[in-house]
């Protein structure tokens, strides 16, 4: 990696294919930022079994995201790409970092509370700690910025946090991380529930678009999105349904929201999710075409992610030794 660049860290959760909340709010702008940034980009799979995964679901859908965080645009020498639980410095430096963390602070996080609602069977210790392993993530390559989507504001506030306490105890060391959330688009909604994000993990498959569904699929479930009875395409309050698609039909046509009234002015919701299905299907069309061709070749992307932890162990176990220093531990050489 170029050592004059800005280091950028980010990751998502191998939980089920890509939404397009995850592609607008994050994934989509992770492959422009290479050209600025030094990248790592992890498929953060420690964080997807803080809810209940079937193993062999759970390494089809790991293996599939990799897939598709390449077939994003994602370039694997220039970046690294990797495997969470193919590192172990996260998990290691987690530990440390929660004794650097608050039970209070952790009692905070909305996803938390949403999380333990949604999974009320299954509250474990990992999904209460979650935001530290994130925090662990960043901190361990010292990253100076971490794009995400809104949902994740909160927990990289705490991680922020957690750094500058840190730092206040042991001497300045970690770099406190700013976000970098995306203007438009950085919370897509359910299309069936437009007051509740777009997630991988929605029992009602017509409530997100994946990023694999076919032109047909995504235009149908477009059709069917949840609107309001006022029939006019306006940005507007109490219009959770309509702001919905016409964020999601401006963050993947480039118009503004008055271009977008203008172009429907006079025309039913009918034209406007049309619109907006053929725009979302034939922006993701490259993506399944380069997703299919990588699927096909294994041994390829096996070479990438070993390759990838790699370089990322490099970085993070000399994070980890100096942590282990400074906190008073014996040097292991
Ligand atoms: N609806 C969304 N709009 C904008 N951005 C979103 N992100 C997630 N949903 C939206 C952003 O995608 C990145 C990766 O998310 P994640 O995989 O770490 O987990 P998540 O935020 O919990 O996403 P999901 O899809 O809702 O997963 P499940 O259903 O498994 O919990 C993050 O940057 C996130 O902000």
């Amino acid at each position: 990696m170029e050592n004059e660049k800005k280091l950028i860290f980010s990751g998502i959760q191998p939980t089920g294919t890509f939404t397009l909340g995850n592609y607008i709010g994050a994934v989509r702008n992770w492959a422009p930022l290479q050209e600025e940034y030094n990248c790592i980009y992890s498929i953060v799979d420690l964080h997807a079994i803080t809810v209940t995964q079937d193993p062999a679901t759970l390494r089809k859908h790991s293996m599939e995201a990799y897939a598709l965080l390449l077939a994003c645009g994602i370039d694997p020498k220039r970046s690294i790409a990797f495997f969470q639980s193919h590192n172990p410095s996260h998990a290691e430096l987690s530990w440390v970092l929660s004794c650097a963390t608050q039970f209070g602070e952790l009692s905070r996080m909305t996803q938390f509370k949403d999380k333990s609602a949604k999974h009320a069977d299954n509250i474990n210790a990992g999904l209460f700690t979650y935001p530290v392993l994130m925090a662990a993530d960043i901190l361990a390559y010292n990253a100076d910025l971490v794009p995400i989507g809104a949902d994740q504001k909160q927990h990289l506030e705490l991680a922020r946090n957690i750094a500058q306490r840190f730092n206040q105890r042991y001497g300045d060391f970690f770099t406190v991380p700013d976000g970098y959330i995306p203007k438009l688009g950085a919370r897509v909604m359910s299309l069936q529930n437009p007051t509740k994000k777009m997630s991988k993990s929605d029992e009602n498959p017509n409530a997100c678009i994946l990023i694999l569904d076919d032109k047909d699929t995504i235009v149908r479930k477009f059709k069917r999105a949840v609107t309001d009875s006022e029939a006019c395409v306006r940005y507007a309050e109490g219009k959770d349904g309509i702001n919905n698609l016409i964020t999601i039909y401006s963050s993947m046509t480039g118009k503004t929201v008055e271009e977008i009234e203008r172009e429907f002015d006079g025309k039913g919701y009918g034209d406007f999710k049309l619109a907006v299905g053929e725009a979302v299907a034939d922006a993701l069309e490259p993506i399944r075409t380069e997703y299919a061709k990588l699927m096909g070749d294994k041994a390829y992307l096996k070479e990438c992610y070993t390759e990838g932890a790699e370089r990322a162990r490099r970085i993070t176990q000399r994070t980890l030794s100096k942590v282990y220093r400074k906190v008073g531990f014996v040097d292991a050489r």
